[in-house]
């Protein structure tokens, strides 16, 4: 028997938990498009998290500036609209143009709009709304969330922001960029792990050297990032890293492997990754589930953001 990338994708079953994180999420998104607005603006601040604004440079912010200004040069009533909007996936121009974004440039317009709202450019949230009873307790529900987790809800909600018009719209491309700087490389060593396909991975991945990490994969090979499904060969896993993985600090620290079927390997690590929006101040604790095909090649990775690396031993996976 072979893998399917859908049989690979419950590998390591433990970590398959029904997550904190979807859960405030699908209850999320039920409230009401102001109550959405003004949580996740309490949830924002509360947290006090400082983004390094130098992060902005991962992002290729010109694509978000034309629809900045926009906004900065509207009536405070039609600014709180198009947040509203975004929130509501409305069918609009800048809820289209906001959806081609990506993950980046999402998270750095409203960085930019929560800046203006601090200095009174652009609409702020009234500080005396009242969430709804439904809306405190999904508030609360966040607040106990361990601290990646309530970044990675707070990501995920500015993704899914926006309008898409179907499912599998074209993604507007970003032009291609300049190859940005390649980071010095380092190696990296994980306890109980000496697979040098997962190794090189990380460092790869860390020195933003992405063409060397898919090169890593089959040629059908997926990578399955948190809470979404695999993006499949080579091509489009390359695509996603030059989109998406500038920046990342990878950050494993032990891991478990063992031979599985067909001759495949499962290898699981955890860790924590860092990004650049928080710099060294914020570690997300997080495993991959690696299937290795009997050719040595990565078939199959998945991410999963934990609460704790002691999840995973709750859950019974031992190191
Ligand atoms: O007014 O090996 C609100 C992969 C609305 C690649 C706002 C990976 C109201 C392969 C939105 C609140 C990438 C998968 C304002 C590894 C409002 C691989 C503003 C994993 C102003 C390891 C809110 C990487 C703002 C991972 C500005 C898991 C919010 C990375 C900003 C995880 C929130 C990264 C930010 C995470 C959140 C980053 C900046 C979770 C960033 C979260």
């Amino acid at each position: 028997m072979s893998f399917t990338i859908e049989s690979a994708r419950s590998i390591f079953p433990e970590t398959q938990v029904k997550h904190a994180i979807s859960a405030t999420i699908e209850s999320f998104n039920q409230l009401s498009a102001e109550d959405q607005l003004a949580l996740l603006w309490f949830a924002y601040t509360e947290m006090g998290v400082t983004i390094t604004p130098a992060a902005m440079g991962a992002a290729n912010m010109v694509f978000a500036e034309k629809t900045l200004t926009q906004i900065k040069q509207m009536p405070a009533r039609e600014q709180t609209q198009v947040m509203c909007d975004l929130v509501n996936h409305s069918d609009t121009l800048i809820c289209r143009t906001y959806s081609s974004f990506g993950t980046n440039i999402k998270l750095g317009f409203w960085y930019q709009l929560g800046e203006w709202m601090k200095q009174g450019i652009v609409a702020p949230i009234p500080e005396s709304y009242e969430l709804s009873p439904q809306a405190s307790d999904v508030l609360q529900a966040i607040r106990q969330l361990e601290g990646g987790q309530q970044l990675t809800v707070l990501q995920n909600i500015v993704v899914n922001m926006g309008y898409a018009p179907t499912v599998n719209t074209q993604k507007v491309k970003e032009p291609v960029v300049p190859p940005k700087d390649i980071a010095p490389r380092a190696k990296v060593s994980i306890e109980s792990i000496n697979n040098l396909i997962v190794l090189n991975y990380m460092e790869n991945m860390n020195a933003f050297d992405f063409q060397g990490a898919v090169a890593l994969f089959a040629e059908d090979g997926a990578l399955q990032p948190p809470f979404q499904e695999p993006i499949v060969g080579q091509e489009n896993i390359l695509a996603y890293m030059r989109e998406e993985c500038y920046g990342l600090k990878l950050i494993p620290e032990r891991g478990v492997s063992e031979p599985t079927q067909g001759e495949f390997t499962q290898i699981q690590v955890t860790g924590k990754v860092q990004t650049p929006w928080f710099g060294d101040s914020v570690g997300i604790n997080l495993a991959w589930r690696f299937l290795l095909n009997p050719q040595g090649k990565i078939f199959f990775v998945a991410i999963d953001v934990l609460a704790s690396p002691q999840e995973l031993l709750k859950m019974g996976f031992s190191q």
